[in-house]
C-alpha cells in the first residue's frame, strides 16, 4: 500500500511540472481523491505505529516490573539447610533471611559452637557451626587413690588400684581379708572426734573436699585416705582403717597393732621384732647376728622370737663320773676306772641344744632327731626322760633304725621354756655299751609370729 502511496505522489508531481507533455495526466478533481487516499492511509499508518510504541512501552513496563519482583524475592530468599548436630537437637525450622535457629544437646554432652545462628542477608549464617560433645567427666579427676577413669555418656567409672574400690576407688580393699566387721564410723574415735568439729576447721585428720560443678551437680573428692562423712561434703574425714578392717582372725590389717594415721595407717610391732617391708608383719630382730645382746663371754647368745637367752653349758656334776667339755655344746665322761660299775653305768655324754619356737606351734611335729653315727652292740634304745612338763608336751619316736626323734604332742602357749631329755642306749645281748643324753630347751615367744 504504502509503495502505490508514492507512485501516485510521483505521477502528481510530474504532471504540475510538466503541463505540455504528450501524457494523459489527471483530473484536479482525481488528484484531489487520490489525495484523500493518501491520507487516509498515512492516519492508518500512524495509529498502527502509534499502537506499536504502546505495545511496546507495555513490554518495556513490564520487563522493569517483572525485574524489580526478581530483586524483592532475592530478598526474601532462604539460607542453606543447618543439619541437626549428633547427641543435639534444632530448635527453629525457618532458613529465611533475618530468621534465628537455636541448638540444644543431649544430657551428657556439652555444646560446642554458636548456640544461635541467623540467616544473614548474604544468605550465610552467623557463628559457628555447632556440635555436641561428650563432656569429660574425668576432667575433675574423680577417681581417688591412683584410680583410673573412664569417661562414659553422662558418667564415668573407675578403674581402682590395687588395694582400693568403691565408686571413686574411695575405699581400701582388705587384701588379707575375710570379713569386715563394726565398719560403723561413730565408733571410730578419729571420726567421733572430728564430726564434734566445725565444717570450716581442718586438722590431719579432717581436710577440705575438693568440688567441681558438672552441669549443675556437685561433685566433691577427698585426698586419698579420706572420705567425706556425713551431710557435709566439703569436709572430708580420715578414714580409720583399723577401725574398719579391725578384728578377724583371718584377716587383719596388720599382724600385730595398726596406728591409724592421717590419710592412712601404719602397722606397729612388739618389742623385738621390726616391721617387714611389706609394712604388715613383724620380722624378729636378731640380736645375737646384730650385737644387741649382753650376753657375757662365758656364754652363748641363742636368738628367740622377740627377744635371746644367754646360755651357758656347764657339764653336769652327777656322781661317780666327772665330765669334760669337748665343744661348747657337748660334755663327755671321762674315762672311768677299771671295774668301776657306777661309773660305767653313768651317761657317757651329754649334748645340749637350744630351740626357739613361736607360740601356739601346731602338733603333733618332729622338734629334734637323734641318731648313733657309729652304732656299736645289737640294738639301740631311744627314751624321753624328765618330769611331768616334759611328758605332757613331748614323746619320743624311732624313725629308722639308728635314729630317734622328739615330737611336740601338743602347742604350747608362749612365754615359756620347755625342757626335754632324749636319752639314746646301746646294747649289746641286753648288756648295756653306753648312754648318750641329749638335753633340748626350747624358748616359746608369746606371740604366734
Ligand atoms: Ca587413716
Ligand atoms: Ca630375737
Amino acid at each position: 500500500m504504502l509503495a502505490s502511496t508514492v507512485i501516485v505522489t510521483t505521477l502528481w508531481c510530474f504532471c504540475l511540472l510538466h503541463p505540455t507533455s504528450g501524457q494523459d495526466c489527471p483530473s484536479r478533481q482525481e488528484i484531489q481523491g487520490s489525495l484523500k487516499q493518501v491520507q487516509k492511509l498515512l492516519s492508518a499508518h500512524e495509529a498502527s505505529y502509534l499502537q506499536s510504541l504502546r505495545n511496546l512501552k507495555k513490554k518495556i513496563n513490564l520487563l522493569q516490573s517483572n525485574v524489580g519482583k526478581q530483586t524483592t524475592r532475592a530478598i526474601n530468599s532462604t539460607c542453606p539447610k543447618l543439619d541437626v548436630p549428633i547427641n543435639g537437637r534444632k530448635l527453629g525450622k525457618s532458613h529465611s533471611v533475618g530468621h534465628e535457629v537455636h541448638f540444644l544437646c543431649d544430657p551428657g554432652y556439652e555444646l560446642v559452637g554458636s548456640e544461635s545462628r541467623v540467616c544473614q542477608e548474604s544468605l550465610t549464617w552467623s557463628g559457628q557451626q555447632t556440635t555436641c560433645r561428650d563432656i569429660n567427666e574425668c576432667a575433675s579427676s574423680p577417681c581417688l587413690n591412683g584410680g583410673t577413669c573412664v569417661d562414659e555418656v553422662n558418667q564415668f567409672s573407675c578403674i581402682c588400684a590395687k588395694g582400693w574400690s568403691g565408686a571413686t576407688c574411695q575405699s581400701p580393699v582388705p587384701t588379707f581379708f575375710v570379713t569386715i566387721t563394726n565398719t560403723s564410723a561413730a565408733t571410730s574415735p578419729a571420726t567421733a572426734a572430728a564430726s564434734t568439729l566445725p565444717a570450716a576447721t581442718t586438722g590431719p585428720f579432717v581436710r577440705p573436699s575438693r568440688c567441681t560443678i558438672v552441669q549443675g551437680t556437685t561433685h566433691c573428692t577427698c585426698e586419698p585416705g579420706y572420705t567425706i562423712s556425713g551431710r557435709d561434703s566439703n569436709t572430708c574425714t580420715d578414714i580409720d582403717e583399723c577401725e574398719l578392717f579391725h578384728n578377724g582372725q583371718a584377716g587383719r590389717l596388720c599382724l600385730h597393732a595398726c596406728v591409724n594415721t592421717p590419710g592412712g595407717y601404719r602397722c606397729s610391732c612388739p618389742v623385738g621384732y621390726n616391721v617387714t617391708r611389706d609394712g604388715r608383719s613383724c620380722k624378729d630382730i636378731d640380736e645375737c647376728a646384730t650385737r644387741q645382746n649382753n650376753c657375757t663371754k662365758d656364754q652363748m647368745c641363742i636368738n628367740t622370737y622377740g627377744g635371746f637367752q644367754c646360755v651357758r653349758v656347764d657339764c653336769p656334776k652327777i656322781p661317780n663320773a666327772t665330765y669334760v667339755k669337748t665343744s661348747p655344746m657337748r660334755c663327755e665322761r671321762n674315762p672311768c676306772p677299771v671295774d668301776n660299775k657306777a661309773c660305767s653305768q653313768t651317761p657317757n655324754s651329754f649334748s645340749y641344744h637350744y630351740l626357739a619356737v613361736v607360740s601356739n606351734l601346731s602338733a603333733p611335729r618332729v622338734m629334734f632327731r637323734v641318731s648313733a653315727l657309729r652304732p656299736m652292740g645289737d640294738t639301740l634304745r631311744f627314751s624321753l626322760l624328765g618330769g611331768r612338763q616334759a611328758r605332757r608336751h613331748f614323746t619320743v619316736q624311732r624313725s629308722d633304725r639308728v635314729t630317734g626323734q622328739l615330737m611336740l604332742v601338743s602347742p604350747v602357749q608362749g612365754p615359756a621354756t620347755l625342757e626335754a631329755e632324749v636319752e639314746m642306749s646301746e646294747l649289746e645281748r641286753r648288756v648295756q655299751l653306753g648312754r648318750y643324753i641329749t638335753k633340748v630347751t626350747m624358748f616359746v615367744s608369746q606371740y604366734e609370729f
